[in-house]
Parts: structure tokens; sequence; C-alpha cells
């Protein structure tokens, strides 16, 4: 996008101050973010992004439940005040048509967020702190989010944890191979479906009626929490996705991307190993704070969600692989089945170990007398 658009597109928004520097930011697969540096001292600088709304169909919807959600946040932030509230949540930049997006005359859609200072998010996370300090941030989102009117929130992207429609669309996509990739991925293919049974079981408790319906998260990779310059969780971000789910989504999805020393995406799978010391700090900080909401069937979910996330997220790559690369961001040619690869490592990595997950979730939930 050429600087002349951008600056025509920020100009419909309420920016304070005037915009200098503006650079793309971050590395998330689905939206283009942009960071845009203040001139003039004193004034906030901005995060715009170009929503990508061929994924999010309906940004309306899509605008309405981040509007709900961050509004849900502030009253409760308002309601306590011992909690430091000061740049704990996202901001909306409004247009000055008085929207929460604008669309430009080529049919893109915008939005612009405060930057919020300070603050940094990690792809590889470094230390056992920033471990605690996600879960406690994630925990406490979700434990915020468990008064908050289900009916108010859209399904803005229907059964997006639900692993039977992944593996459908998996299935569909392997039926019209429009690239003639499948050929070369029979250890991918038979890897998914030696587990299928075994990864609906949370799908199969949920439909049972054993796990509570939540508001969730669902895109809790760990850069979506961002830290300040002392390794605290200042605000979770990507509010895209948050839509009724199980707490288990929330927790799987963080660990896959936690515990794992490598790159989502690593090439070298020697170099995909398990850091349960990170994993335990962050099921530490998660318990803590969803203790007086987790079920007892919740804390059993959550081991089995260790397992269902990184399968769930390498099906996923795996179909847009097969598919042609349509969804996700790509920096390299095979760039989607070296993601799948990656996870399905993980997996194998997590099955190997899966006793001792289990058994510190359980010593955890009973320290803080979970049910
Ligand atoms: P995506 O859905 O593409 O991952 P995100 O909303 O997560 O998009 O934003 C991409 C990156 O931009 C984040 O990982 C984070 O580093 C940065 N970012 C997003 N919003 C803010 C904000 N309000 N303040 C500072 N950084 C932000
Ligand atoms: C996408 O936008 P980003 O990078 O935070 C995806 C998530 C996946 C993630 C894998 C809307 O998230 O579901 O877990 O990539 N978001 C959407 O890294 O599909
Ligand atoms: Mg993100």
């Amino acid at each position: 996008m050429d600087y002349t658009t951008l600056n025509a597109i920020i100009d419909h928004f309420e920016v304070q101050g005037e915009i200098g520097d503006l650079q793309t930011y971050g590395s998330g697969h689905i939206h283009d973010t942009y960071r845009l540096k203040n001139k003039q001292a004193g004034y906030p600088d901005y995060i715009l992004q170009k929503i990508n709304n061929s994924i999010f169909t309906d940004v309306d919807n899509l605008m309405h439940n981040i509007e709900r959600v961050i509004n849900h946040m502030q009253q409760k932030e308002e309601n306590q005040t011992s909690r430091d509230t000061e740049d704990k949540m996202l901001s909306l930049v409004q247009t000055k048509a008085g929207k929460s997006y604008y669309q430009h005359a080529d049919g893109s859609y915008w939005r612009m967020y405060l930057f919020l200072k300070g603050t940094k998010g990690y792809d590889l996370i470094e230390n056992e702190k920033q471990a605690r300090e996600g879960g406690r941030a994630y925990g406490q989102f979700m434990a915020d989010l468990s008064d908050l009117d289900p009916t108010k929130i859209h399904e803005v992207l229907v059964d997006f944890h639900n692993i039977e429609h992944r593996l459908n669309q998996l299935n569909q996509a392997m039926t019209k191979d429009p690239k003639k990739r499948l050929k070369d991925l029979s250890p991918e293919v038979d890897f998914v479906t030696a587990r299928t049974e075994q990864m609906k079981q949370i799908k199969q408790m949920g439909d049972a009626g054993k796990l509570p319906l939540r508001i969730t998260h669902n895109d809790t990779k760990f850069n979506n929490v961002l830290l300040n310059e002392k390794d605290e969780a200042q605000c979770v971000i990507d509010l895209d996705t948050i839509m009724p789910g199980y707490m288990a989504y929330d927790f799987g999805d963080a660990v896959r991307t936690i515990i794992n020393t490598a790159e989502e995406d690593e090439k070298d799978l020697e170099k995909i190993q398990l850091n349960m010391g990170l994993f335990k700090a962050f099921a530490e900080g998660f318990i803590e704070k969803t203790k007086d909401i987790i079920t007892e069937n919740e804390v059993y979910s959550l081991a089995q969600s260790c397992l269902l996330l990184p399968y769930i997220m390498g099906v996923r790559f795996l179909t847009d692989y097969i598919d042609g690369d349509h969804y996700y961001k790509i920096h390299s040619p095979h760039h989607n089945l070296q993601r799948a690869r990656a996870q399905f490592e993980l997996v194998k990595k997590l099955e190997g170990r899966f006793d001792e997950i289990q058994k510190t979730i359980q010593n955890i939930s009973k320290k803080y007398s979970c049910h």
C-alpha cells in the first residue's frame, strides 16, 4: 500500500498531533498492521490495521464484538478502583464520522488503536516471569468475560475451533487437491488420521453439556499479550476471534506457543522441544486467575487441550497448503507445510510427556483449591 493512500486513510480518523513515521508492524498472519509515530511530542502513537475482510466478511459484526468487549472491560475497571487501569485495554480511535472503522473507496476496511506505549509482544517467550504473566493475563481475561452476556457477541467465524469442522475442511481440500500437493503428504495425512477420534474429546464433552460454553478469546498465542519493560502483562490484544468457546481452547492455544522452545514454523524439527518450567509457570498464572470459575471437567480438559490446539493448527496449516495458500500470509512457497510439520512435531513431543502435563495441572488446581 502506497504512502499517499495510507495518509488519505489516516486522515479519516480522529488523530491527535501529526503522523510522521509509518511502518509495517508485528508478525500477525491475518491483517496488515502499521505503526504510526507521532511527530509532535506528547501526542500518542497509533496502530493502523487493514482488516482482512476475506476472512472476516462481516466487519460490522466484528467491530461490534470488539467494542462490546472493550466497553465491558472498561466498566469492570471503573468498578474496581484497586486495579491499576491505565493502558490495560485496547482503545479504538474513532473515525471522523464517529465509527469504529472506515471503509475506503477500494472496498478495504481499516481500524485504528492507540499504540500501547512501552509494550512488546513476543513470538518466542524468554523466561518464566513472562509465562506466569501471560497465564495471569489470559486467565483474568476469561474471568472478566465470564459475566458478559453471550447473546451480545456474534459468532464471526463459525466453528472456529470445532475440530470436526476443521477435519471436514481438510477432507474437502484433499478431494479437490488444486495444486496436486497431496501426493507428497502421506506422512502428514497419516498423522492426522491416527488421532482424529482422540482429538474430538473436548468437543464431545462440550456437546454432552460437561463443559460450560464461555466467551473466550480463541487466539491466545503468546504474542497476543503485550508486556511492559518489566515483563509484566499489560494488555490482551487481537480481539477479533472473541466468541463462544471452551476454556480449554484458550489454555491450549497459549501453551502451544509457550511450551515450545522453537518458533511456530520451525523448519528444524530437532529444535522443537518442551520447556516444562515455562509450561508450569503459565499454568500457575492461568489457574490462579480462573480458580473461582473453573469446573472439575474444565480442569480435566486443560491437559487435553495441550494436544488439541497444536493439532488443530497443524490441520489448518496443512489444509491451507493443500488449498493453495489462500488463508494465512506465507513468507516462502512451502511455509504452510513447514508450519503444519512443526505443529505435528509439537503434538508428538507433548504426547510423550502427557502424564507430566496432566499431573502438573492437577497439582496446581489442588494448590488453588479448584473444584
Ligand atoms: P494479527 O491478528 O494480524 O495478529 P494483532 O492485532 O495481533 O494482529 O496486531 C499485530 C501486532 O501489532 C501485535 O502482535 C502487536 O505486536 C502489535 N499491536 C497490535 N495492537 C497494538 C497496540 N494497541 N499497541 C501496541 N502494539 C500493538
Ligand atoms: C492467526 O492473526 P494471528 O496471527 O494472531 C489465526 C489463529 C491462529 C494463528 C496461528 C483469525 O492468528 O487462529 O492460531 O494465526 N487467526 C485467525 O499462528 O484465523
Ligand atoms: Mg495477533
